[in-house]
């Protein structure tokens, strides 16, 4: 009964094209906002266990989103999917590859060091702009599911 009952919810869900429960739907993409802290590439690996990414913000849209909802969340200081650890003088957001050129947000003064802050943060300290930050530090961080918001299993 209960695993009918899963099975059934969660075609519903499908059916919607809604997100899984704890993710947070804009415009026809998922997010999910998570609180423990990771570092840039374990945050990474975090959200490719569910077949999404780090957020990818691209658009002054998005990043207006993504900040009201981390207020909304408590979240603060969070990895986005952006990182120059490729070749130091590059940004990409990984894992598209897509070149960090067309829309930036850094904070002031950012990005202050790219050869040790190859990582970077939406933080309110920066006025929740773009700082490069060492990708060893542990820091909340939020996932975008890719693409579609179908379920795969
Ligand atoms: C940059 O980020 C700030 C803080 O989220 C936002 O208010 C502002 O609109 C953004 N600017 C652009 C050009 O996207
Ligand atoms: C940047 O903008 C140009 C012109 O609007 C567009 O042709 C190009 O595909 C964009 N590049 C990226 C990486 O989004
Ligand atoms: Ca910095």
């Amino acid at each position: 009964m209960m695993k009918s009952c899963l099975i059934l919810a969660l075609m519903f869900q499908c059916a919607l094209g809604a997100c899984w429960l704890g993710w947070v739907e804009f415009k026809g993409v998922c997010y999910s906002f998570n609180p423990d802290y990771q570092p840039w590439l374990s945050a990474q690996a975090s959200c490719k266990l569910y077949g999404a990414r780090l957020i990818q913000v691209d658009s002054k849209e998005k990043q207006e989103w993504l900040v009201k909802t981390l207020k909304e969340k408590n979240l603060d200081g969070v990895w986005i999917g952006g990182t120059c650890r490729l070749h130091q003088s590059t940004w990409f957001w990984i894992p598209s590859y897509k070149p960090i050129k067309n829309y930036t947000n850094w904070s002031a003064g950012q990005p202050s060091s790219p050869s040790t802050e190859q990582c970077i943060q939406v933080y309110s300290y920066y006025q929740y702009k773009w700082n490069d930050l060492s990708c060893q530090t542990a820091l909340q961080y939020v996932c975008e599911k890719i693409g579609t918001t179908k379920l795969h299993f």
